[in-house]
């Protein structure tokens, strides 16, 4: 059975439609990174760069860094664009776009995320590394997916919703972890670890009131005391979860990196962002050619 032209939509060369891609554009090593922006912030570092393409906010180069071939891409805000980034990723590796059939063999990828997030309690600084070892997903963008429930650490989600006495009429959250090896790789005592929240917004979902006011005042409080087997949440989000989740369930591994530009307890934001990121960035590439 082939696949649909409505389901698996490609350009008239042959590219993935939202990431304008062709197969051979991507390498087995992408970094995500949520502001188009980055993308050259990253890029800037490779060797040389073969590839460069873009449609809408999904900006991708790929090339070689100390001869290892790496793609960045941009994945926009949020978790509704990580469906789409995922599942087209995975398409171009596990898709064969002639045929329009899922390949015999099929191909994991390493998928880093370089993003910026805000610290949940004061004593996560600003401007530090923070590895998302674990992550709990506020979206419902897994649910739409059959035995997705099969990759969530359904314990660790239930007494996060224990705890917070979460709306049942909000998606239910999911716990989801980071690929083991990745972690083991690219941790060392420049990077904190933590538990990082992903949601769907930015101002009422992560507890932020301009105007607007919230239906529970109490959300980041009960996040700060929420403790899993002694360990505490560490930072809020838009796209680390579903990663986590996507990338679980289609076969690939994935780590998020954070760059800690705002601190949420303390109210306070980075003197210099700019510099964070590109430290983060610099630290990942090397990680990624050891
Ligand atoms: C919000 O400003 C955005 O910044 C963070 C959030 O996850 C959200 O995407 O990450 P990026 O800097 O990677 O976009």
């Amino acid at each position: 059975m082939s696949i649909k032209e409505s389901e698996l939509i490609l350009t008239e060369k042959g590219n993935i439609y939202h990431l304008n891609l062709a197969p051979s554009q991507l390498a087995p090593t992408v970094i995500t990174v949520g502001d188009p922006d980055r993308v050259e912030m990253v890029s800037k570092y490779f060797d040389i760069i073969e590839t460069k393409a873009q449609h809408r906010e999904f900006k991708t180069h790929t090339g070689l860094y100390k001869g290892k071939r790496i793609s960045v891409i941009s994945t926009g805000i949020g978790p509704d664009n990580i469906d789409i980034v995922m599942n087209e990723l995975d398409a171009l590796v596990n898709i064969d776009f002639e045929k329009r059939q899922v390949k015999k063999k099929l191909t994991s990828l390493d998928i880093i995320r370089i993003g910026t997030s805000g610290g949940l309690t004061e004593d996560i600084e600003l401007d530090s590394f923070l590895i998302s070892n674990s992550a709990i997903g506020l979206d419902n963008v897994m649910h739409y997916y059959d035995k997705a429930e099969k990759i969530f650490n359904r314990d660790f989600a239930q007494l996060f919703i224990d705890h917070t006495q979460w709306n049942p009429d909000n998606s239910v959250p999911y716990a989801v972890g980071a690929d083991k090896n990745l972690l083991m790789k690219f941790a060392s005592e420049k990077t904190l670890q933590g538990i990082t929240i992903t949601n769907v917004g930015f101002y009422g979902p992560q507890g932020r009131v301009l105007r607007a006011k919230l239906k529970d005042e109490d959300l980041n409080e009960k996040l700060s005391s929420f403790r899993y087997k002694g360990k505490k949440i560490t930072n809020l989000e838009m796209e680390t979860a579903t990663i986590y989740g996507m990338t679980k369930m289609l076969g690939h591994r994935a780590l998020s990196m954070n760059a800690i530009i705002a601190n949420r307890a303390s109210g306070t934001f980075s003197k210099n962002p700019t510099k964070t990121v590109d430290a983060l960035i610099q630290y990942t590439l090397e990680k990624i050619a050891q």
